[in-house]
């Protein structure tokens, strides 16, 4: 089913292809190459590491900042004039090209890190001419500094040019610290841009479906295309598309048609006609346009003669002052379809009262047509967006809410839970989709103490309790700072019946949890019962360590879990547990350092914990693959040493697809291990074969159960943003 969120992230109608599709390489070969720079573990960052973001935010003067962002909005530069003295509508494209990037399938993209600073973002043609938005910010940037992010900026701006412009605005949460490089982030395989011929991505009649988590139609594209799909001004097509990436960004159709209608409120579209200056987009720029690019030209720009989407004109006749002008309008007026002077299809209202026209940019004693794009005519055309659009027409605090609200969870949906937010406009009102949890009270030693010895004596296995406890943190992404521990939601659906998680052994793991756990939240209960078989497995292995985790943890309710959401966090392979759904397009060990990424694990975290849960037999579904010991449920590097022993030869087991292999004695042929690609990953690929190495050599037992012991905590504590 198209825009179906629960389908696997890797699991395409295509071609094998790798984890990360084009990258930044593919588009600009000859960008300067800083990541050798990076090499050696060392940071682009430089605040540092000991740089505290809530720190700064919190000593801003944020109604100074405010008032200065809307000065800013009416304070027209003659590099690149203000449409109508007012750069409110700029500032909401940008910030809502922003956070647009966000998809659910993997939690990446969204405003969190201040990503459209750089490539590929910061030169996405549907980000056109934004460089310039951006840049009007910096005056503000500087003087502020370190107290505001860009992240933080770009979306504040966007808050503050609603708000400037009589708008509804429903809160800001602070807190989006800026990275210093790209983020790798899969946006898809095409190596043509949308403005080149990228073909659009979801085409029936080629049984080609919109590939997961991809959120966009066409290659450099936030979500649709505005002159319809592929550029068939097919409004219902249109709003095909609308649905399923709208959805893919956690919108449904009310959120869609409130959204889309409320920025077309303000501003307008610009394809004035094609530029001889038109030129190469910022990353791909000439050094003295000091990362400008796209229109260029100061005698074009003076002219007004912007080309920015193709498409020209305003939505309706007051651009910067926020009502129901557009929805008036869009059922006021039959349209037909027209180009505009640089030839993008569009509509146009006929015969529209003079009354009904809008300004020039440039000199409001001219009337012009005002217009809307395809996509616009889909929440009149589609019947269930024109049900919505109908109630927003006739009732205007409707749609002022619901814009405020999906605003809102537009701009702040990659942030995760509430505890992450900062700032004097925080909604105090919780949100479903924030999966709030409850604040949980901090148990005795003793009462962790006694209930540790409990499970650990209640015939439970060490394996049966580690999976449990890694099956409730391991769905911790740190892309959009959901899942995790906190809130113990692996006891309630849908996580309770993945198959990753053994759901029958899991519910009778549970319930013995929760016989024993006394005052403890289950939340807690299930890390400290795995955390505390960790700790028997190392002394059976001869190490005495104590793994240090945090309590505190709440127990979130089936009510306060909006279930279909979490669909979006089911691992369809988990290599940490060797779990594999169904073989995918991408091979699964590119999905391991997938997990592992989002989990925020180094690679020695994550080869750790692989040869530590192996070593545990904490196996998803038993199947003892993986597990290259004697003596599973013991913490050991067993794992390592016998997968590095040349006494025994690989082969794939025919028919697993190159997804089993069998380990053989070289000299008598007799079988001893099964193992993935998730375990033979760590002997073939050369890095990770010398991270390995490390682990099994002599002298480093001790080092491997501490540092196991250490990943081990990082994961169970992943989300304990209510601690800081
Ligand atoms: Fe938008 C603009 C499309 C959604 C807000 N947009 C625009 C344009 C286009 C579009 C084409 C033009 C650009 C230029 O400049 O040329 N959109 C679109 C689409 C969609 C959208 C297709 C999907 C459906 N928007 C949206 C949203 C929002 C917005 C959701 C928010 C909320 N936009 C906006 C604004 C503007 C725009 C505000 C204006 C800007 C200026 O003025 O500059």
């Amino acid at each position: 089913k198209t825009g179906d969120i629960s389908g696997c992230p890797f699991h395409g109608n295509g071609d094998s292809r790798s984890l990360f599709g084009r990258t930044n390489k593919d588009w600009w070969p000859d960008a300067l190459q800083l990541d050798i720079l990076t090499q050696d573990g060392k940071s682009a960052d430089p605040m540092g590491e000991d740089f505290d973001y809530c720190e700064a935010f919190n000593a801003l003067d944020y109604n100074a900042l405010k008032a200065d962002l809307t000065a800013l909005m009416t304070d027209s530069q003659e590099w690149w004039p203000a449409d109508y003295g007012h750069y409110g509508p700029f500032f909401i494209r940008m910030a809502w090209h922003a956070a647009g990037t966000y998809r659910t399938g993997d939690g990446r993209g969204g405003a969190g890190s201040g990503q459209q600073r750089f490539a590929p973002l910061n030169s996405w043609p549907d980000n056109g001419n934004l460089d310039k938005a951006r840049r009007l910010l910096w005056p503000i940037k500087r003087k502020y500094g370190k107290h505001i992010s860009w992240a933080d900026l770009f979306i504040l701006a966007g808050n503050v040019a609603i708000e400037s412009m009589g708008g509804p605005v429903f809160g800001f949460g602070g807190g989006r610290k800026d990275v210093f490089e790209p983020e790798t982030v899969y946006w898809g395989t095409e190596d043509l841009w949308v403005d080149q011929g990228a073909e659009t991505r979801i085409i029936p009649d080629k049984n080609k479906d919109l590939e997961n988590p991809l959120a966009a139609i066409q290659m450099g594209l936030i979500y649709v295309n505005p002159e319809g799909p592929g550029g068939n001004p097919d409004p219902l097509l249109a709003a095909r598309d609308m649905r399923v990436t709208f959805a893919r960004m956690a919108m449904n159709d009310e959120e869609t048609v409130a959204l889309t209608a409320g920025g077309h409120a303000f501003g307008k579209a610009h394809g004035a006609k094609p530029s001889d200056t038109f030129s190469g987009n910022p990353e791909s720029e000439a050094l003295a346009l000091q990362g400008f690019g796209w229109l260029t030209d100061p005698a074009e720009i003076a002219k007004g003669n912007i080309t920015t989407s193709g498409i020209e004109g305003a939505w309706t006749p007051n651009p910067t002052k926020w009502g129901g002008d557009y929805f008036r309008l869009l059922f006021k007026y039959d349209y037909e379809l027209v180009h505009s002077p640089a030839g993008a299809q569009q509509w146009q209202p006929i015969n529209p009262d003079p009354a009904d026209m809008a300004p020039d940019a440039r000199d409001p004693s001219k009337k012009v047509p005002t217009m809307m794009t395809t996509a616009d005519m889909a929440l009149k055309m589609d019947p269930e967006y024109r049900k919505i659009s109908e109630r927003f027409r006739d009732d205007q605090a409707a749609l002022d809410d619901a814009f405020a609200r999906a605003w809102f969870k537009l701009c702040h949906r990659d942030m995760g839970p509430k505890a992450r937010y900062m700032g004097p406009e925080v909604p105090v009102e919780d949100l479903i989709w924030q999966d709030p949890v409850p604040a949980g009270t901090t148990p005795s030693a003793s009462a962790v103490a006694d209930f540790k010895a409990k499970i650990l004596a209640s015939g439970l296995s060490v394996s049966e309790l580690v999976k449990a406890a890694w099956a409730s943190a391991s769905t911790y992404r740190n892309s959009d700072h959901r899942g995790g521990a906190n809130g113990a939601r692996v006891r309630l659906a849908p996580q309770s019946g993945w198959k990753a998680n053994d759901p029958d052994e899991l519910a009778k793991v549970l319930a013995k949890i929760d016989e024993l756990r006394g005052d403890l939240s289950m939340a807690d209960a299930i890390v400290l019962a795995g955390t505390a078989a960790v700790e028997k497995a190392a002394k059976d292995g001869g190490f005495d360590i104590s793994v240090d985790i945090t309590t505190g943890r709440g127990d979130a309710t089936q009510e306060q879990t909006d279930a279909d959401s979490f669909d979006a966090l089911e691992p369809f392979a988990d290599g940490f547990r060797n779990y594999l759904k169904t073989k995918a397009i991408v091979k699964t060990e590119d999905m391991l350092v997938d997990r592992a990424q989002l989990l925020g694990l180094s690679i020695p975290e994550m080869t750790v914990l692989v040869g530590g849960l192996r070593a545990l037999g904490a196996v998803s579904g038993n199947t003892g693959r993986g597990v290259l010991t004697d003596r599973p449920g013991t913490l050991s590097n067993d794992f390592f040493v016998n997968l590095l022993d040349m006494a025994t030869a690989w082969s794939p087991v025919e028919g697993s697809g190159d997804e089993e292999f069998v380990g053989k004695c070289r000299k008598t042929g007799a079988e001893k291990w099964r193992a993935t690609r998730a375990d033979l990953v760590f002997g073939s690929n050369s890095q990770l074969r010398a991270q390995a190495e490390v682990y099994a050599e002599c002298g480093n037992e001790a080092k491997f159960a501490a540092d196991f012991a250490k990943a081990w905590a990082k994961v169970m504590d992943a989300d304990r943003f209510d601690l800081t």
